[in-house]
């Protein structure tokens, strides 16, 4: 199939503003991607996204930022009654999925943020995919209180994000 929306993509990025926000490469579509706004002293973050993949099965393999000096992707797990992150190697999109990073669960962890994630501003995020290829998609950072209402007990988990359990993987 012919990939004749890449270009439409690179397009879109190119003159996205802040509150814009869907992104087409190749069969996906990559709806809203966004961050927390982060406390001052926060060593890490999370950007969130939607990928609506209407083509065949992909991967998303990486994700990459200057936000922060590492970018991980991370999925929460429970172990007992303590809900953990674990980072992944990669997240599988099948055919015709839809399939949302978002507090709570499947998100991009940025760890070592060089300054804070401030309401209103936005920074870039270069997603890598298996078969569709790469895309740089910009991300809105909202206010704290930005939507699901489990994000006081999220924002707290990922103040808990030690250094010591990206080690493990
Ligand atoms: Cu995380």
């Amino acid at each position: 199939m012919f990939r004749t929306l890449f270009l439409a993509a690179l397009m879109c990025a190119a003159t996205l503003g802040a509150q814009a926000h869907d992104y087409n490469l190749g069969d996906l579509k990559i709806v809203h991607p966004w961050a927390r706004a982060t406390a001052p002293s926060a060593p890490a973050g999370g950007a969130f996204l939607t990928i609506v993949n209407g083509g065949a099965s992909d991967k998303l393999l990486s994700a990459s930022a200057d936000v922060s000096n590492v970018v991980e992707l991370h999925t929460h797990i429970t172990e007992g009654n303590i809900v953990r992150m674990r980072k992944v190697e990669n997240i599988d999109l099948a055919g015709g999925s839809e399939t949302k990073l978002a507090p709570g669960g499947l998100h991009v962890m940025l760890i070592g943020l060089k300054a804070p994630l401030k309401e209103g501003a936005s920074f870039p995020l270069t997603l890598t995919f298996e078969r569709s290829g790469s895309i740089t998609v910009e991300v809105n950072v909202q206010g704290l209180g930005a939507a699901t209402p489990s994000h006081g007990a999220d924002a707290a988990k990922h103040m808990d994000h030690k250094p010591m359990d990206h080690k493990q993987h």
